[in-house]
């Protein structure tokens, strides 16, 4: 790549070591393993994933690094780079169907979110020795115990690239091997999903934890939202000589507060209203009907679930025929529907956008949750000095916070390292 931002694979080996290192000054003895998981960027695809649609993200070269050991007794201590300190529960607090509001909180509620849900799909974290009749197929337990564990990540926080997915399917792989569960990656998916909008409190979707667990290195996760099929789309970018751009606005989202969950019921609402199980069903033969019987907003919101699901089968359709140089104008017309229609786009999100595609960039679009976060551009590699320049000199003359701007790439999905 020609950026110097993005992560060169030196940098992952120097962060595997570094957290073995800390992991052993921290508790004394050597992890039993390091495993890591990328956060992931959207092609395309935006909140069609709660409505049973189609995604396009992928992995990316940024990663959480977990590194943990079992122990003896049922006691539970993790700590990470995120915050000083120590967080300690003990696995009684995590075998409840449902967690109490204070059990847990701040980032330790993402990982110690997914042992709690490992135990919803079927984990025996009572430590009764039986697994849980009737909660999910596929769950064997025999060695569930308390664990030491520490964590750190190179992927931006609060950027919409997924961040807490990576923490997520870092821990959910983890545990299923240390516990010797045998879940497949579609379900340690859900079970990170179910962390996410039940400890976390985000009601999210099943894209991200999907894209950090089936990444690979070059390509796209072309995910069916409904069915969870997912097949590998080749992006080919480094063929087509482009590179794809993160412009991270540094205007933080949280999908636990207001807009986020907003979008999602007034999806649930049009989906009523036009009595079928979710927006999945409508195509757009179905939108003047939509139009007659929804409001104008309600049907606005529903535009953009309908044509984006569209706009992903289109863009697998065309990196599969005509490559990625054919996509940008799918990549443009995603921005201005969730700008226009499902209104989710900031200020600084549209400059980078309006930004990138009159400098250069073949397409351009908000990505992730939105109301704030980041935008990616479809560049050719020649094009991204001038680009970062013009993006950096839009911001400042609007005295918008400066943007944070480095080159991803396609990377493999979560993995047991060592
Ligand atoms: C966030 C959510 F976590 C995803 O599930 C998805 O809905 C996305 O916003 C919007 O496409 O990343």
């Amino acid at each position: 790549t020609t950026d110097n931002t993005s992560m060169p694979e030196a940098d992952d080996a120097a962060l595997l070591e570094r957290v073995q290192s800390t992991f052993s000054a921290l508790y004394g003895k050597s992890p039993d393993g390091l495993w890591s998981a990328p956060g992931r960027v959207n092609l395309i695809g935006e909140h069609t994933d709660y409505n049973e649609g189609f995604v396009l993200p992928f992995a990316i070269n940024r990663r959480t690094v977990l590194a943990l050991a079992l122990r003896d007794d049922r006691v539970i201590r993790i700590s990470s780079a995120f915050a000083e300190g120590v967080v300690e529960i003990n696995l009684d607090d995590l075998a409840v169907e449902e967690l109490g509001p204070d059990v847990l909180s701040g980032w330790s509620a993402y990982p110690l979110g997914v042992a709690w849900a490992l135990g919803r799909f079927g984990a025996d974290l009572s430590g009764a020795g039986d697994a849980v009749d009737g909660l999910a197929a596929g769950a064997v337990t025999g060695s569930v115990t308390g664990f030491d564990a520490y964590l750190e990540s190179t992927v931006p926080v609060g950027a919409g690239l997924s961040s807490s997915a990576a923490i997520e399917s870092s821990i959910a792989l983890a545990l299923n091997d240390s516990w010797r569960l045998e879940f497949d990656r579609q379900t340690l998916a859900k079970v990170g999903q179910l962390a996410e909008n039940k400890a976390v409190g985000a009601p999210t979707g099943i894209m991200d934890q999907s894209a950090s667990l089936l990444g690979r290195r070059d390509a796209a996760v072309f995910l069916d939202c409904r069915s969870l099929d997912a097949e590998v789309v080749d992006l080919g970018f480094a063929a087509a000589g482009l590179e794809l751009l993160i412009i991270d606005t540094n205007v933080a989202h949280a999908h636990s507060t207001g807009g986020y969950a907003a979008r999602r019921a007034s999806c649930e609402e049009g989906a009523r209203l036009m009595d079928v199980p979710s927006l999945r069903y409508l195509d757009v033969d179905d939108l003047p009907r939509a139009q007659e019987v929804l409001s104008e907003e309600t049907f606005r919101r529903v535009r953009h679930i309908v044509t984006e699901n569209q706009r992903v089968l289109d863009t697998v359709r065309t990196l599969r025929l005509e490559g990625p140089a054919a996509i940008g104008s799918l990549l443009d017309a995603s921005h201005a529907s969730m700008r226009d229609d499902f209104e989710i786009s900031v200020a600084e999100l549209d400059v980078a956008v309006e930004t990138a595609q009159a400098n250069g960039a073949i397409g351009a679009r908000m990505t992730g949750g939105g109301f704030g976060g980041a935008a990616i551009a479809l560049v050719p590699s020649e094009s991204i000095p001038a680009l970062k320049i013009a993006i950096t000199a839009a911001f400042s003359e609007r005295n918008f916070t400066a943007p944070t701007m480095f080159v991803v790439s396609a990377a493999d999905g979560a993995v047991r390292e060592v």
